[in-house]
Parts: C-alpha cells; structure tokens; sequence
C-alpha cells in the first residue's frame, strides 16, 4: 500500500498553537518517531509528511505543520507555509493545549468551517489541566468532533484515531469499487448465483446486483449462471472470463468447475474488501488456526432477521469450524448494531459481509476488535479457509495473498488442516467433475450437499 500514488491518500493535517505538542500526537498516532520533539517553541518549522497505512482508515498523509503563532520574519514565513497546507488539507487536527484555547484556535476552526474541512479539535495535554467545561459544552452544542489526549502518557490516542474514522469523509471510506477493477474495461466476469429454496423470491440479492452495477459502470460485463450450469457456459466461451465470483454456498464446485487458470473468488470476499478492510480481515482468518477447546468466538451479523433452517451463523460456520479445528469452541451470535462492549475475551470475531451497512460502520467494528486485540474476519473468509481453498480465494488480491503466504511461512499451524471431510469432499469434486462420466458427475452433486456450504446473503432480505 506505501506504492499509492499521494494524490490518493486522504489529507489529514495537525495544526494549533506551537508546543501544543501536534507532533507529538502525529508520533503517538503513527507509533514512530516522524517529527522531532522538544519544549523548545517553533521545533517543526517546515510542514512534515508522512505517508502510512492508517488502520482502518487505508492510506493517508499525515502533515504535521509549524505552530500558527509563530512570530518574527522567519516565524510569518512558517505560518504562511502552514497555511498553505489548509489548501491541501482534507481532514484536520486541530490542536489546544488543554486549558487554553484563545483567537489563534478560534481563528483556525473559522476558517477549517468556512472551507468546509472535517475538523477534529484535540485538547492534548490534559495530564496537566483539564478543557474549559463551558467551551466543550458549546463544541457539543455544535456537534464539533473534540478528543482529549495526552500525547505523553499515550491517553486518547485511540479515541482519536476512532475520531479520524468517524469524521474522514464518504467519498474517501465509500471506496466504489466492487470487482470492476479486477475486471477492467471490455472484460467479462462470470457470476455464480445458485437459487435454491433460501434464496429470495423473484430476486437477486445486493451483492450481486451491485456486483452487476459496478461492472457495468465499469465498462466491463458479466454472465450470471447458477452453479449447475456454469462448466457449460465456460466452454461456450471464447475466451476465459478476468474473473469467477461465486456464492460461497457454491464454493468447492465452482472451484472445481473454474480452470485453474481463472481467478475466483466469493461475494463475500468482495464484500471484506469493499465494505471492510481485506488486510485485517485475511489477518483475522489466520486466527483460525489457534482455536482451541472452550474458546469463545463472536459471530455476527448486520441484519436482524430470524435465523432459517440451516443458518449459515448459527449453524453452518459452527459446525464447518468445529470439525476444521476439531475443538469444541463456544460460539455467541449477535445481530444488528449490537456489539459487546467488553470483546478482549474472544479469540475471533467473524462477521457478516456487511453488505447493507456503509463502510465507515464496519470499519468502526474492525477498529474496536483491533484496539482489543481480537482478530476479526468475514464469512466469506472463513468459509474458504474452512475449505482450504483460501489461498485460491484470494488470488484476486495479489497484496492480501502475498500477506497470506508471507504469515503462513512464519507460523506453522499446530493441527493438521483443513478438516479430511472438506478435502475429501473438495478432491471428489475436482476429480468427479472433470469427468465425463454423469454418475460420478452426480456424485459430485451428492459431495457437494454434503458440505452444505451456505453464506449470510442468501438467509436474508437484502434489498
Ligand atoms: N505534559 C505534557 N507534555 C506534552 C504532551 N504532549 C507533548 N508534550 C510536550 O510538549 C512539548 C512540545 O511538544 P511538541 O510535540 O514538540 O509540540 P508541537 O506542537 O509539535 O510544537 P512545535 O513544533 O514547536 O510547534 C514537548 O516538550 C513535549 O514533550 C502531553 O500530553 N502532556
Ligand atoms: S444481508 Fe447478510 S451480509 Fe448483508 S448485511 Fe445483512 S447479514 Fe450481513
Ligand atoms: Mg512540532
């Protein structure tokens, strides 16, 4: 991710009083040592940049500025540089000692409004005096984002960082592509729908109709099968399609149907990417691989809606998981915008694909599970590491496989996996379905219910 062009980071830019200590705060938030730091007044004298991968925010630029009162000839030539910066600036810290905010901060939040910047005002140092109660009462009143920290002591550092999320703007979370950049213009992706009795009546569900969308905004177009038919319809092809997006239900045959040649992947896996944050949920699912008998795992979903037959959370996920690790884990639902508060005690959080909720929600869900300390996946994911078809999955995504791969060489799993059943199962497809011969196609057919692979989209109403 350093290799994003800088024009595409979002701007996020520290500006207060000097000493009010912003490139201390830069330094706490980054955990690296990006600006110089001392009691000495007018220490940052040129604008500092820091490109980084901010989690879960994506890529940024961090700029750290000159104090706005700086004063003498050389001291109005920093300040003109610093407010050079606002220019650029898409995202802004603005920085207050605690306790003593006056017309510099006044003067630089009028003007952060009048442009229209998000603003977030930081009250550092509040280990040493607290903010103005009538003031804070006022930002309040104005629905002003404020954030008290303590650079020194590491206080309010996640709050800010939550506070970045909350207040960067839609256009730069909302990131719009699906899969048409994996497919690209002039280019076709086959679509793999299978309409079974969970499927909604008279209807596609979100993420493939949204999938559709994007790849007609993108110029590109699409063939949507169901599973059955999906081998004949590549044979009818020219050419191979960029890209197989399959229902995870349909995972193993659609992996077995797909030349291996062809990309392939899940809705979901879409999903992880366009509503979540890839990265950390691929990271997420290697947490797989350390579960063990009585470990509590958080499953859950957006949507409220009443668990059907064979729920893909309550049921499915359960069972493929208990007989990949072959513990006896404790698994917890919950549905909606319900989270627990206190989550250090999960080993893992899986989540749904979060395709009804807007990006900034589910990162915001990513970010607590992160300052927790808990690993956080998405169904999708954790189907195709279930499978042992994860790495396939993600061959879309050469960073995420290559963070895979690079993970995977360094721990070496403690059991045996994925579950024999999976890989029998998995084998006899490839084998059965290469074949020409219909019994063995049909048991194919029988394997394939066997592993009742199922995902979120199709048990609920999306619309
Ligand atoms: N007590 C206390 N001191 C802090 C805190 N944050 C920063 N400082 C101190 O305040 C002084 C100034 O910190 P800097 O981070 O250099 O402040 P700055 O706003 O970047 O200053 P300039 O670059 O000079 O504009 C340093 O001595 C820091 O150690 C805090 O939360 N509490
Ligand atoms: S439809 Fe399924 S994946 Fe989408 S938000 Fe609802 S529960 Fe999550
Ligand atoms: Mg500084």
């Amino acid at each position: 991710m350093t290799s994003t062009p800088k024009s595409l980071r979002l701007h996020i830019a520290f500006f207060g009083r000097r000493n009010v200590g912003k490139s201390s705060l830069l330094n706490a938030l980054t955990r690296q040592q990006v600006s110089i730091v001392s009691p000495v007044a007018g220490t940052t004298t040129d604008p500092v940049e820091k490109p980084m991968e901010l989690l879960p925010l994506g890529p940024v630029l961090f700029i750290d500025t000159a104090g706005i009162d700086d004063t003498g000839e050389l001291g109005a030539l920093r300040v003109q540089k610093t407010r050079q910066v606002l220019e650029r600036t898409e995202l802004a810290v603005l920085v207050a000692e605690a306790g003593a905010w006056g017309n510099f901060e006044a003067e630089i939040l009028g003007e952060l409004t009048v442009r229209k910047t998000p603003t977030i005002v930081v009250f550092n140092k509040i280990d040493a005096a607290e903010p103005d109660a009538t003031l804070l009462g006022r930002f309040a009143e104005q629905k002003l984002l404020v954030v008290k920290t303590s650079a020194a002591r590491g206080t309010g550092i996640s709050e800010l960082r939550q506070a970045l999320l909350n207040a960067a703007p839609p256009d730069f979370i909302d990131s719009p592509a699906i899969l048409g950049d994996l497919v690209g213009p002039g280019e076709m992706a086959v679509l793999v729908v299978p309409i079974d009795k969970e499927a909604p009546k008279g209807r596609l569900i979100l993420p493939q109709v949204q999938s559709i969308r994007d790849l007609l905004d993108s110029d590109a177009y699409c063939l949507v099968v169901k599973e059955r038919e999906l081998r004949r319809a590549l044979d009818r092809l020219k050419s191979p399609p960029k890209l197989v997006v399959t229902d995870s239900q349909a995972f193993l045959k659609v992996a077995a149907d797909t030349p291996r040649d062809v990309p392939l992947t899940s809705f979901s896996i879409l999903m992880s990417r366009f509503k979540g944050d890839l990265l950390a949920q691929v990271q997420g699912a290697l947490a797989i691989d350390k579960l063990r008998g009585g470990d509590r795992v958080l499953i859950a979903e957006a949507c409220s809606h009443h668990p059907i037959g064979e729920d893909i959370g309550r049921v499915k996920i359960p069972r493929w998981l208990t007989q990949y690790t072959g513990a006896k884990i404790h698994f917890e639902h919950m549905q909606g915008h319900d989270f627990p508060n206190d989550l250090a005690d999960y080993k893992l959080v899986i989540h749904c694909g979060a395709c009804m909720w807007n990006r900034r929600e589910m990162l915001g869900r990513i970010l607590r599970c992160q300052q927790a300390g808990v690993p956080i996946t998405n169904y999708g994911l954790t189907i195709a590491y279930s499978l042992g078809i994860f790495e396939r999955a993600l061959q879309p995504f050469p960073a995420a496989l290559e963070f895979f791969q690079n993970a995977k060489s360094r721990v070496v799993p403690a059991t045996t996996r994925p579950c024999l059943e999976v890989r029998q199962t998995a084998a006899a497809l490839a084998t059965a379905n290469a074949s020409s011969d219909p019994q063995k196609r049909q048991r194919a057919g029988a394997a394939q219910n066997l592993a009742e692979v199922s995902t979120p989209h199709n048990t609920v109403q999306a619309s």
